[in-house]
């Protein structure tokens, strides 16, 4: 995937002014510094580091969020503009206006090379849902020229969606019951999606879950970089006693044991909505990455995610795959998805638990290596730590292997 597309004009429209407060797409939960301040000090870390290190985001004004919202036929601002979600590629605010509540977004041109084949796929998504009860796809609101999004005079591209209303993200999963949820809410897209023809989806990220291309680039990265101290070893050699493993679905693909399908490539806890005060599952956003994939790569995502208690960043904390979590995704995911799918991709599943932690993993370390310039990052190091906290899962996952695979046997035999 390239992670080289970096849009000169960007930086410059982003280059903050003194004359205006400054917003950024920040981490409420982790308290990720809201403005240029932090920016700079964080470029002001890697300067010692590597020259070739660029800003990966610096702030957006209020002033050009207001003149952006003012590109769309939704009435007048009447609220502050806030930083929304906790997002590590596009910027999302929430925006009140005379007309409604919505989500304004600036899609990554660094990361998606050609985001109106995004647009054009959540076209065809949003017309498969109006046909199938149940799939949510979030409204987009024209622009005033009609278009599905707006182009500024730097390039970027916005777009403005509807704002789901009462409903939540969840930090962390508090119990079994939510996460029954997320299973019902998976399985419940790949179902509404399986009549509809991979092929009528765009790729939106070539290679995105090419597990085998992320190992290719870090083994490149590695003859460039030599590892610097004791983290980037530990994380090389837990790589180098598994590469056996990186192509296990590339080859089931190639041999025909599953299918390329729907899939919505990144369904992360942070990416299901709930109800507030009901607790079901709403629906999944950050549709970006829906595109032609494997339902293991989405598997995998989900339960690295909802599993792994202590999150992303759990710094020395032992890390741990939840067994209990897993068992409730994985019976309510096979209740949605029990009849359609194949004997080969229930018998792979285990296979995209393990590898899609493994994936992130290297992802994350790759970056670190690269300078931080695609995951949004609020220091140095905090890729690496990422990275570390993911090669545990999958140690973990390891350790519990025959448990897992009797959980996901259980689903798939159980009835109802
Ligand atoms: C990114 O943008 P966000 O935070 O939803 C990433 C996912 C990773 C995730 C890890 C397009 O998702 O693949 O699993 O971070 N999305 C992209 O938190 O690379
Ligand atoms: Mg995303």
């Amino acid at each position: 995937m390239t992670q080289e597309t970096a849009n000169g004009s960007r930086q410059v429209a982003k280059t903050p002014r003194k004359t205006d407060e400054p917003l950024h797409s920040a981490n409420r939960s982790t308290g990720h510094g809201p403005v240029a301040d932090g920016a700079l000090d964080h470029l002001g870390a890697l300067a010692s580091w590597r020259e070739s290190d660029a800003p990966q985001d610096a702030p957006t004004l209020l002033a050009d969020l207001r003149a952006i919202v003012a590109g769309f036929a939704v009435g007048a601002e009447t609220c502050p503009i806030a930083p929304l979600g906790r997002g590590l590629i596009n910027e999302t605010f929430a925006v009140t206006t005379s007309a409604g509540r919505y989500v304004l977004q600036c899609v990554n041109q660094r990361v998606f090379p050609d985001p109106e084949q995004i647009m054009a796929n959540l076209a065809v998504l949003g017309a498969h849902a109006a046909e199938q009860a149940g799939l949510r796809v979030p409204a987009l609101i024209p622009a005033r020229d009609g278009r599905p999004f707006l182009r500024t005079p730097a390039g970027e591209l916005w777009r403005l969606m509807e704002f789901i209303p009462d409903a939540v993200t969840l930090d962390r999963l508090a119990g079994v019951e939510q996460a029954r949820q997320v299973g019902l809410a998976l399985g419940r897209f790949h179902r509404l999606t399986r009549d509809l023809e991979p092929t009528r989806l765009g790729v939106t990220l070539p290679g995105f879950h090419r597990t085998p291309d992320y190992l290719a680039r870090h083994l490149e990265l590695r003859a460039e970089l030599p590892p610097r101290d004791g983290g980037e070893s530990d994380c090389m050699a837990f790589i180098d006693a598994r590469v056996g493993m990186v192509g296990v679905l590339e080859q089931a693909l190639a041999a025909g044991l599953i299918p390329l399908r729907i899939t919505h490539g990144d369904p992360k806890l942070d990416n299901i909505l709930f109800h507030a005060a009901a607790g079901h599952a709403l629906a999944l956003i950050d549709l970006d990455t829906v595109q032609p994939g494997l339902i293991q790569h989405d598997l995998g995502d989900c339960l690295r995610s909802c599993c792994n208690r202590l999150g992303e960043s759990a710094e020395g904390q032992r890390v741990y795959f939840d067994l209990a979590f897993c068992n409730a995704i994985l019976t309510a995911y096979a209740q949605e998805t029990r009849d359609f799918l194949g004997r080969g991709e229930v018998a792979t599943i285990y296979d995209g638990i393990r590898l899609m932690p493994f994936e992130l993993g290297l992802r994350f370390l790759n970056d670190h290596l690269e300078g931080d310039r695609y995951f949004r990052v609020t220091h140095r190091g905090q890729n690496l730590l990422k990275a570390s906290v993911q090669f545990a899962l999958v140690a973990d996952i390891e350790a519990r292997e025959s448990d897992i695979r009797t959980l996901i046997d259980l689903a798939y035999q159980g009835g109802g």
